[in-house]
C-alpha cells in the first residue's frame, strides 16, 4: 500500500486529493492546523474512527512553520509521495502579511525539503511543490509555458517563487524526485469564499434569494485560466507517476474577465446583467429575468428588477500590483501526462452555482423561520 502525506488537506485541493487518493488505495496521512473552531469541514466526509480496524486516513497536527514538527511527521509517516498543499493561498491577504506569507509558503517548502533529506528518504519519497501561475506575474509572454520567464507581483508570488526554485534545486543538487506543478486558477463548489469565483457565486444565490442588494468587487477586467479543482489534483497525482522528476503547467488554455465569470453566473439563474461605466465607476445592472428559469429554481423573483444595480466597484479590492492576465499552455501535460479536463469552464459555474444556491437557500429557510444567532455578548 502507497502512503501519501498531504500538507494543507484541510484546504479545496487537500480536501479532493485526500478523496482521490484514498479511492486509489493510498493510506492518506494529513498535516492539519491547530484552530479553536474545527477546521475540517471539507474532509469530514472522509474521517474514518482511529479505533477501528482498517483505518486509511490519519490527521496530524503541524504548520509548515515549524520544522522540528515536520521531521516527527515525515519520520513516523515514511511517506512514498508528499503533495505540498499548505500555504497562505490569498495574494491579496499577502500583501497585508508579508512576512509570515514568506515564511509559510517560501520557507516552509524548503522546511518539508530538508527534512525529506535529514531523514535519509531522498531515493524513496517523491514530493509535488504547488507552484502557481501568479509566478508568471507581469505578462512577458502568453500563452505562459515552462519556459516563459516569471516576474512575480505580490508577497505571495515572491515566496512562492522560493519555494518554485528551491523545489528545482533539492531535485538537481541530490537526485530527489521533486517536481513543481505551476497550476492555474482552480475552483469549485469547495473554493474559499473569498476567492473571487466562490465570492461571486454565493453573492448571485443570495442576491435572487432577497438575502443581498449587491455584490462589491474589484479589477473586474482581470483575465484567469480558470478550471476544476477536480481536474487538477489528478495532474498532480500523474506529475508523481512519471518516471522523471520534471515541472508541467496545468491550465485550460482559456481565459476569461471577472467580469464575463459574474455575467455566467448570474445567468444560471436567469438573470441578465449587463456593465456600464469605467474603472471605480463601472456596475452592472440587471437587464432581463428569465421567469421561467427563475421558477424552475423555486427563486422568488419579488427580490429582483429590471434596472437594478447589482454590482458594484470597491476600491479597497484592488491590489497594489495587479495580474492582469493569465493564460496557460497545458501542451507538455496534455502531451506527457495524457492530462485532459473534464469539466469547461460552463461545467465549472454550473457546479459552483447550483452547490451554493442550495447552500444559500438554508440560510433563506432560517430566515423565514426568525432564526437568530445566540449572541454570547448579550
Ligand atoms: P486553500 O487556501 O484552500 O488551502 C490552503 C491549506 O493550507 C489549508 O489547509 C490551510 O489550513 C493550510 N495552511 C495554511 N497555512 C499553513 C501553515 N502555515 N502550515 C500548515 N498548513 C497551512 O488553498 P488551495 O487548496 O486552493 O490551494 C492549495 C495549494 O495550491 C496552495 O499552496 C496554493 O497556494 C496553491 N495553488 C492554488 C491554486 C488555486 O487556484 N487554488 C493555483 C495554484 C497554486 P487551514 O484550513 O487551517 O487554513
Ligand atoms: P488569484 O485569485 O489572486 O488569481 O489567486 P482571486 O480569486 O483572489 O483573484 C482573481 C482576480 O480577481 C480579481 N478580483 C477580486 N479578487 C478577489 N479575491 N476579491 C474581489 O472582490 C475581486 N475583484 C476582482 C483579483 O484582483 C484577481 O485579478 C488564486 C489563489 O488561489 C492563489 O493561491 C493561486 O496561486 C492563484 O489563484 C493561481
Amino acid at each position: 500500500m502507497k502512503v501519501a502525506l498531504i500538507t494543507g488537506v484541510t484546504g479545496q485541493d487537500g480536501a479532493y486529493l485526500a478523496e482521490f487518493l484514498l479511492k486509489k488505495g493510498y493510506f492518506v496521512h494529513g498535516v492539519k492546523r491547530r484552530s479553536s473552531l474545527f477546521n475540517t469541514d471539507r474532509i469530514d466526509h472522509l474521517y474514518q474512527d482511529q479505533h477501528e480496524k482498517n483505518v486509511y486516513f490519519k490527521l496530524h497536527y503541524g504548520d509548515l512553520t515549524d520544522s522540528t514538527n515536520l521531521i516527527r511527521i515525515i519520520q513516523e509517516v515514511q511517506p512514498d509521495e508528499i503533495y505540498n498543499l499548505a500555504a497562505m493561498s490569498h495574494v491579496q491577504v499577502s500583501f497585508e502579511m508579508p512576512e509570515y506569507t514568506a515564511n509559510a509558503d517560501g520557507i516552509g517548502t524548503l522546511r518539508l525539503l530538508e527534512a525529506v533529506r535529514i531523514l535519509g528518504l531522498a531515493k524513496k519519497t517523491r514530493i509535488y511543490q504547488a507552484s502557481t501561475s501568479e509566478l508568471y506575474g507581469l505578462v512577458q509572454a502568453v500563452p505562459q509555458s515552462e519556459t516563459t520567464p516569471f516576474y512575480p507581483r505580490s508577497p505571495y508570488a515572491v515566496a512562492k517563487i522560493y519555494g518554485y526554485w528551491i523545489t528545482v534545486n533539492y531535485r538537481e543538487a541530490y537526485g530527489m524526485f521533486a517536481c513543481n506543478g505551476i497550476l492555474f486558477n482552480h475552483e469549485s463548489p469547495l473554493r474559499g469564499e473569498t476567492f473571487v469565483t466562490r465570492k461571486i457565486t454565493r453573492a448571485a444565490c443570495k442576491i435572487a434569494l432577497g438575502l443581498q442588494n449587491c455584490l462589491y468587487l474589484g479589477n473586474l477586467s482581470a483575465q484567469r485560466d480558470w478550471g476544476h479543482a477536480k481536474d487538477y489534483i489528478e495532474a498532480m497525482w500523474l506529475i508523481l507517476q512519471q518516471e522523471k522528476a520534471e515541472d508541467f503547467v496545468i491550465a485550460t488554455g482559456i481565459t476569461t474577465t471577472v467580469r464575463d465569470f459574474v455575467r455566467m453566473s448570474f445567468a444560471e439563474l436567469g438573470i441578465d446583467v449587463e456593465f456600464s461605466g469605467k474603472d471605480e465607476n463601472e456596475k452592472g445592472v440587471i437587464v432581463g429575468l428569465d421567469v421561467e428559469v427563475l421558477s424552475r429554481l423555486g427563486l422568488n423573483d419579488d427580490a429582483l428588477k429590471l434596472g437594478m444595480t447589482v454590482v458594484k466597484v470597491d476600491a479597497k479590492y484592488f491590489r497594489p500590483t495587479e495580474v492582469d492576465l493569465l493564460l496557460g499552455d497545458p501542451t507538455k501535460s496534455k502531451a506527457q501526462l495524457g492530462w485532459e479536463p473534464k469539466y469547461n469552464l460552463q461545467a465549472l459555474v454550473e457546479d459552483m452555482m447550483q452547490s451554493d444556491l442550495h447552500l444559500m437557500k438554508k440560510d433563506e429557510y432560517l430566515k423565514e423561520g426568525d432564526f437568530k444567532t445566540l449572541n454570547y455578548f448579550e
